[in-house]
């Protein structure tokens, strides 16, 4: 999958994309990530990206011209089409299901924005979808969207190995993970359940499923009122 990321802090991506899955991702060209300077596209003399707003209010407004022409720029580099996503606290909510949605494209261009937002014509020309990471507000989109590239990237075939696989995992099947342990058996008096040293694979199973619907209910309690409206 090809993501194209259009923001004012390019360099804001360079360290997550530069790590682990997300390294090996890249180089095994299971993901591409083309970041692109919106200010390399402000053509007036101070380079300006953003401006007053029309009236009044405080902040300042992502202009349109910097932000089309750099999408311009960035539509052209490939045929592929690509569905266009705008970092927005307005938007929908990002969840698993949006993260299995987007995993099926093979093109998505994300947009940050900075400042109090966007000139209300780059959503409407562009066509962009609107994209919230949750209800709380964050300085720009830049986190938002590698919250986004992340997500979409492990679900990607071949993109995580065979032990780290989506299968048994919290929110793809809608509950939460149950606990997991590992040596020594025995740590500061605190000791392994004994199901899980009893080499009982059935025992573990069924006690796997129901820790995790137990921890569910406790700690959230919506995720199985929302079950029926998971696909
Ligand atoms: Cl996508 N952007 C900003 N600025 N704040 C957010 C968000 C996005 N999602 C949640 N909060």
């Amino acid at each position: 999958m090809r993501f194209d990321v259009l923001t004012l802090f390019p360099e804001m991506f360079e360290s997550p994309l530069s790590h682990s899955i997300l390294r090996r991702a890249q180089e095994s060209e299971a993901i591409k990530v083309v970041l692109s300077n919106i200010r390399d596209f402000a053509t007036d003399t101070y380079s300006k990206v953003d401006d007053k707003p029309y009236g009044g209010g405080p902040g300042m407004v992502m202009k349109c011209q910097p932000v089309f022409d750099c999408y311009h720029n960035v539509v052209k580099q490939d045929a592929t089409k690509g569905r266009v996503l705008m970092m927005s606290p307005q938007g929908r909510r990002f969840d698993q299901k949006f993260a299995r949605e987007l995993s099926k494209e093979k093109r998505l261009i994300l947009i940050a924005g900075r400042y109090e937002g966007f000139d209300e014509r780059i959503r409407i020309g562009l066509e962009a979808e609107q994209v919230s990471i949750g209800d709380y507000v964050l300085t720009g989109g830049e986190l938002a969207a590698m919250v986004i590239i992340d997500s979409v990237t492990r679900l990607l075939d071949g993109v995580l190995g065979d032990a780290e696989s989506n299968k048994d995992e919290s929110f793809s099947e809608a509950l939460l993970e149950y606990p997991q342990y590992t040596r020594p058996d025995e740590y500061c008096g605190m000791r392994v359940p004994d199901v899980l040293l009893s080499g009982d694979h059935g025992k573990i199973a069924e006690w796997r499923r129901q820790q995790s619907l137990e921890r569910t209910k406790k700690w959230r309690p919506d995720l199985l009122e929302n079950l029926e409206k998971q696909d």
